[in-house]
């Protein structure tokens, strides 16, 4: 059997012309946690083709194709089954937007996995090898993290990607803020067992570590159990947490020991009313930089999420945000537009309320105006996201940002502070071009 995997693009990650370099990526695990899992009785051959860094070679032989999509990809990897299908070999979709969009996903694919693949994959391939697939196969029984496999990283393109060394400690988070799909894709938050995500990091050659968690710090004691195992292996890592790591002074001492030298985190929006209505409860109370000086108190770098467009966001939110981004000490502010992803309430709220207004999933990435905003129009919500985002990279910003401790940091901050500055011009060419197509 002759099995292809397909990691597809979005025109934002395309890897000639995306707003992505090398130094900016790191490697997802889908492809080769599915290679890993391919039943050796098969004796099967494996190919891993990630769009993000090279091109699909359509006349590749193949009996299988599986095809990962998160909604962002969903059309690409649509136009990449039907190639293959029309090849005659059979098309398997699976993912975060095949799992919430399950219908829509069928009528291009033979079959669709929903959730996680961990026991239906193996299975799949077994009744494709039989010759009797299923057209959707989902696990019904709950989830063991221990089914968790090693990927096979042999499938991670290490030239292209600075962060080839990536893992998973747990999926999805225990939180429910209101735009994210965690809630809506993982069955619950998931612990992985310790001793196979230390096996894992001690067998990466890498000493960065790039953890894929949506939130690491889901289950607080779960996870200073692990950061004490990871302290001994002195690497060093990066990852996501939410804000509230900074009201657990032993957590956030251990992961600092464990090697955490960068945290990703989505302080979201200035404004309390905001956050309240999404949800995001855990940031309320804080004030931003003793959030941000707490973390840098312990060598940890910040990367601040921002979004615009909530339903309370007024045309006034852009300057008092750009205003407090440009002169707080976040090292790498990312600004995002709201996205209502299908699959959430939110997307079915906004969709009742006639406010959706494309369902072009190519554009739901993060940079653009899908949605009909409550109190500014598409317009003024694309123009003032970009004015932050110019702001948070101005030259008066990084100056201010150079004032940061400790010292070791400061280089650092330079080198993302022109690599964001790249990427953000790229979006503005990237959006040109969508444009000009
Ligand atoms: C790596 C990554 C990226 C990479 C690559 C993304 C891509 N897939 O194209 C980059 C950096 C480019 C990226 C960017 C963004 N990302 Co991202 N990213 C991730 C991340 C951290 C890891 C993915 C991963 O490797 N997971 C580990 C593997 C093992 O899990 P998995 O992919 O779910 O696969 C399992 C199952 O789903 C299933 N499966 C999956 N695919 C397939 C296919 C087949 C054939 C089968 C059988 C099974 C199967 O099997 C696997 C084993 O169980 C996830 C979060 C996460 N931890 O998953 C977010 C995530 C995918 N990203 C997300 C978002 C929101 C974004 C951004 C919009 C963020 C932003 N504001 O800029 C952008 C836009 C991306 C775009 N292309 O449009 C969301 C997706 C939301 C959605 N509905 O689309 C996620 C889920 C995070 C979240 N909780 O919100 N991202
Ligand atoms: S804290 Fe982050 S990962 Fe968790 S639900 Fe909120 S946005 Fe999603």
């Amino acid at each position: 059997m002759k099995i292809l995997l397909i990691h597809p693009q979005n025109y934002l990650q395309r890897h000639s012309t995306g707003i992505y370099g090398r130094s900016l990526r790191y490697a997802p695990l889908t492809m080769p946690t599915l290679k890993a899992l391919v039943p050796p009785e098969l004796g099967a051959t494996v190919r891993v083709v990630d769009e993000m860094v090279e091109d699909v070679n359509f006349d590749t032989p193949a009996d299988v194709v599986g095809i990962t999509a998160i909604t962002g990809t969903a059309t690409r990897a649509y136009q990449i089954a039907a190639r293959f299908r029309a090849r005659g070999a059979t098309v398997v979709l699976g993912g975060v937007h095949p799992t919430l969009q399950t219908d829509e996903s069928l009528q291009h694919a033979d079959t669709v996995v929903r959730g996680y693949a961990e026991r239906t994959w193996p299975r799949l391939l077994r009744d494709v090898a039989a010759d009797r697939h299923q057209r959707v196969y989902e696990d019904a029984e709950p989830f063991d993290p221990a089914w968790i496999v090693a990927p096979d990283r042999s499938a991670i393109h290490r030239r292209d990607y600075i962060g080839w060394g990536t893992v998973e400690m747990s999926r999805g988070c225990s939180n429910h803020c209101d735009f994210c799909i965690s809630h809506r894709f993982h069955p619950a938050y998931i612990r992985r067992p310790i001793g196979d995500v230390i096996a894992e990091i001690r067998s990466i050659r890498s000493r960065i570590v790039f953890f894929l968690d949506p939130n690491l710090i889901g289950d607080r004691e779960h996870a200073k159990a692990f950061f004490a195992e990871l302290a001994p292996l002195r690497k060093w890592w990066v990852g996501c947490a939410s804000l509230d790591v900074v009201d657990d002074p032993e957590l956030l001492g251990l992961m600092a020991k464990s090697g955490c030298r960068g945290l990703l985190m989505g302080f979201e929006s200035t404004r309390p009313e905001a956050l309240a209505a999404c949800g995001k409860t855990h940031n309320l109370g804080k004030t931003y930089a003793h959030v941000v000086d707490a973390l840098h108190d312990h060598g940890i770098l910040v990367q601040a999420c921002f979004v615009f467009g909530f339903d309370t966001d007024d045309t006034s939110v852009f300057d008092e945000a750009a205003e407090h981004i440009a002169t707080g000490r976040f090292d790498l502010p990312q600004i995002s537009v709201y996205t209502p992803f299908p699959g959430t309430p939110v997307f079915d709220r906004l969709a009742s309320e006639h406010r959706i207004l494309t369902r072009d999933w190519t554009l739901y990435n993060g940079q653009n105006v899908v949605f009909r905003p409550q109190r500014m129009t598409p317009e003024e919500l694309a123009r003032g996201t970009d004015r932050v985002r110019h702001r948070a990279y101005s030259w008066s910003a990084l100056s201010r940002r150079l004032f940061v401790k400790p010292l070791w940091v400061k280089p650092l901050v330079v080198a993302s502070y022109l690599g964001f500055r790249s990427y953000q011009r790229r979006i503005a060419r990237a959006g040109a071009e969508l444009n000009g197509a």
